[in-house]
């Protein structure tokens, strides 16, 4: 029986964050036993706001090494850079033209990086949802693992979809996003209300993978709490609380009631020393196994996903030329 078809991106614009990994990169790793999984480097996303070619060329080798760190076995699934695999542009032109202007202003992913410079904003960043879903639909995608953030992104590609084949023959698979209960948000350290994010301009803000643990463990001790001093979880009335024992359960694996127990009658100091914890041993031993993890290896890795991905995108791509006349 053929499995259902994963395809999800990250793309290699910052340091990756526990953010990236407790939202996206955990449903990866779980998901690639009972899927045929596709994960891919978005470097062309990544170049929608400027990047500085060094330090891209880094990035890109990095997310590949934090993949296979994370457990993504390259035996299982494909993991490729995005510009290795030409049909992707392609195909995001072709569907540039089925996309409207009206649907992508309406994106929040695009409104919050615009901001109020829109006059120096790239088109690439407007057209940026487009090539997602050129990424999604190219393998047949049922299935796409995200951060919550990306739920409308995705149903955006639903619509590009449909629409396309309303307009021409049933072409394209219509995609579902996928995201997780708990973690599918992890949120700022400094200010709660905003998710965490590479962009954002403190570090204080994020937990980045690579980040040294005692660094981590500061930022931990930093971050913002509420009023009160109940461990308690209630994302409206305790933002900060809330998502530091989000934090702690995913990485230690216990339920958020459980660690409301345990810090029945303790104060937010010790909490947040038990947070720092975790956290820290948490990337004590990711790093560990990153650094085994050689950048040649990881370089191969992508060239053979990108020669096991061509051809799948190729199939995509010739049908849809086809419905439409190009050849
Ligand atoms: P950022 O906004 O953090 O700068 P991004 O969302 O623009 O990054 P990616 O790095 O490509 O871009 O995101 C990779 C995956 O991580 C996506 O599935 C995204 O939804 C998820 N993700 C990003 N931030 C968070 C977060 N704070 N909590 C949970 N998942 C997240
Ligand atoms: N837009 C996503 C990254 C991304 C993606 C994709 C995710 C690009 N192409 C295809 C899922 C499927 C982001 O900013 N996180």
């Amino acid at each position: 029986m053929l499995k259902p078809r994963i395809f999800s991106g990250v793309q290699p614009s910052g340091n990756l964050h526990i953010g990236n990994y407790l939202g996206a990169i955990t449903q990866f790793v779980a998901l690639q036993n009972n899927y045929d999984c596709i994960f891919c480097v978005v470097d062309l996303h990544a170049i929608t706001v400027l990047q500085d070619p060094d330090s891209l060329r880094k990035r890109i080798i990095e997310v590949a090494r934090l993949f296979l760190t994370a457990g993504i076995d390259p035996k299982k699934s494909i993991i490729f850079q995005q510009s290795d695999v030409p049909a992707h542009a392609e195909l995001s032109w072709i569907l540039n033209t089925v996309a409207r202007m009206s649907d992508l202003k309406k994106m929040t992913q695009f409104k919050d990086k615009s901001g109020r410079e829109e006059a120096n904003v790239s088109a690439g960043l407007f057209a940026y949802p487009v090539l997602m879903a050129a990424d999604i639909l190219l393998y047949e995608t049922e299935v796409v693992p995200v951060g919550d953030d990306q739920v409308q992104h995705v149903e955006l590609t639903r619509d590009l979809a449909k629409r396309f084949n309303h307009q021409f023959k049933e072409t394209l698979t219509i995609p579902k996003a996928k995201i997780l209960k708990s973690g599918a948000r992890i949120m700022g350290l400094d200010d709660p209300t905003k998710k965490m994010s590479k962009s954002a301009e403190s570090e204080y803000s994020r937990i980045e993978l690579l980040d040294e643990p005692s660094v981590a463990m500061k930022k931990i001790m930093r971050a913002t709490t509420d009023s009160g001093s109940e461990v308690k979880y209630d994302y409206k009335n305790k933002p900060g609380i809330s998502n530091l024992l989000t934090i702690h359960s995913l990485l230690s694996g216990k339920d958020i009631k459980t660690l409301e127990k345990e810090f029945v009658n303790k104060g937010y100091g010790d909490f947040k020393k038990a947070v720092a914890n975790e956290v820290k041993l948490f990337l004590t031993k990711f790093q560990a196994k990153y650094n085994e993890i050689d950048d040649i290896d990881a370089r191969k890795i992508l060239d053979d996903g990108a020669k096991r991905a061509r051809p799948i995108a190729k199939k995509t791509l010739k049908k849809v030329k086809e419905e439409i006349g190009l050849n």
